[in-house]
């Protein structure tokens, strides 16, 4: 047994999940996701930089509103906090390793549960974030992201630095700082916002504008602190437009850009982008990557997807390879990721319960997205995509069209040119064509 399985090994039976290439029909092995092969120049290890989620693998139990746990884990038996934390830290470690993925990413109460007591919780985090330092050498794993949970405690009801009383405020500063503390220790590379409740649930009780002011406020004093402690990664703010609060504040891409913006904190934030936030705000979820590539800031994402009847984030695991084949063409024209990676932020359904459920949604998941990553990379080769798309804006490539893109036509000039030129042509869009030609690809 290695040093990356515990003392127990919780998910017997199931070794190192491998690549066997599109033909196998092993439900344990890779299809798509071979870690080492180039495509566009990077290999796909480099360019998916995969992370498991802390919270919905090894926290989440299948609750929900209706009704209690259904998965009950091995890792959660033991009396004393610490003790239970240190048993879910082999667990994950045994599964990402298991997974071969570089990263993972986790809040504060996923590592270990925290009591009321501050300096308490500060102290079992650091002995959890020495412990988690030493499986980070012993796997090679990397922590891609940490964040504070300041949504699920009671105290946070009305929001967590938007609340309307600064002594809650102050508490999740508390948060902020001793997650931040563990992000750095443990080498993560960037750190997450989503802010869980920091909305409203009743514009009667609330004022938006102190409120927003607050929560750029606590932004600067993370930047201030962890840049004063040698943080050096991005921070990201994920865009969810409500659930649990009725608005959210960062509703979405195009929304945080604005408030990044007017806040001058566009130096040290960029997005991560959720899939389910995207539906759920009416974008798709190219949308979402689309405005966040345009404005540079394409950080992150959290991989997972809604469901076409229902209104909420049911975090399902990605498999839909035309919606992943779409947001990777623009991710590669973008150049990829800015810091960030791939986390799933999915977890399985209620009723799946066997261990191997947990491998059967992340291997589904990877593979969808890394065939997406081969397809759209032939989409890019083949040429034709991008000839279309630049074709159709031919007319500002030269002549007026240039003048006006450089700012260098007033409206006179747009009158004398439509006086001269009369009615022009119609040109198709080709939607169905392109459409055609992205499932050709398929
Ligand atoms: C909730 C959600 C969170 C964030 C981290 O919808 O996506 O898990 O990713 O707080
Ligand atoms: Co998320």
């Amino acid at each position: 047994m290695s040093i990356l399985i515990g003392e127990q090994e919780y998910f017997k039976g199931i070794g190192k999940i491998a690549y066997e290439g599109p033909s196998s029909d092993n439900p344990l092995a890779y299809r798509w996701y071979d870690e080492n092969r180039v495509i566009a120049g990077k290999t796909m290890k480099e360019h998916l930089r995969f992370a498991v989620a802390y919270w919905h693998s090894f926290c989440g139990n299948g609750s929900d509103p209706f009704g209690g746990p259904t998965q009950f884990f091995p890792w959660d038996k033991k009396a004393e906090a610490v003790d239970r934390a240190k048993d879910k830290a082999d667990a994950a470690f045994e599964f990402i390793t298991k997974l071969g993925l570089p990263y993972y990413c986790f809040h504060d109460v996923d590592v270990v549960d925290y009591g009321s007591d501050v300096k308490e919780n500060e102290n079992r985090l650091q002995t959890l974030t020495a412990y988690l330092s030493e499986k980070q050498k012993a796997s090679g794993t990397k922590l891609l992201w940490g964040t504070a949970n300041l949504f699920s405690h009671h105290r946070y009801m009305n929001g967590a630095a938007t609340n309307p009383d600064f002594n809650v405020v102050a508490h999740a500063g508390a948060q902020i700082k001793m997650a931040l503390d563990a992000t750095i220790a443990l080498g993560g590379e960037n750190y997450v916002f989503w802010g869980g409740r920091e909305g409203y649930m009743s514009l009667l009780n609330t004022n938006m504008k102190r409120e927003q002011e607050h929560f750029a406020q606590m932004l600067k004093m993370a930047v201030a602190y962890g840049r004063a402690n040698g943080f050096k990664g991005k921070f990201f703010i994920e865009p969810k437009p409500c659930e649990p609060t009725k608005h959210q504040y960062d509703y979405d891409a195009a929304t945080v850009i604005g408030f990044l913006r007017q806040h001058d904190l566009l130096a040290d934030f960029s997005l991560n982008l959720e899939v389910n936030h995207a539906t759920l705000a009416g974008h798709t979820f190219e949308h979402e990557l689309q405005v966040a590539a345009d404005a540079g800031l394409l950080g992150s994402i959290d991989a997972n997807r809604g469901d076409y009847q229902n209104g909420w984030d049911t975090d399902q695991f990605p498999i839909d390879l035309t919606e992943w084949t779409k947001s990777m063409l623009i991710i590669l024209e973008a150049n990829g990721l800015q810091g960030g990676g791939i986390n799933f932020d999915a977890k399985i359904r209620r009723n799946s319960t066997d261990a191997e459920d947990l491998f059967h949604a992340h291997i589904g998941g990877i593979d969808t997205v890394a065939r997406a990553l081969v397809i759209a990379d032939s989409i890019r080769t083949n040429g034709e995509y991008d000839k279309i798309r630049k074709d159709r804006y031919a007319s500002f490539d030269a002549g007026q069209g240039a003048s006006f893109e450089k700012g260098g036509l007033s409206l006179e000039n747009l009158f004398d040119h439509a006086a001269a030129n009369g009615e022009p042509a119609m040109i198709s869009g080709r939607q169905e064509y392109l459409e055609n030609m992205i499932n050709r690809f398929l």
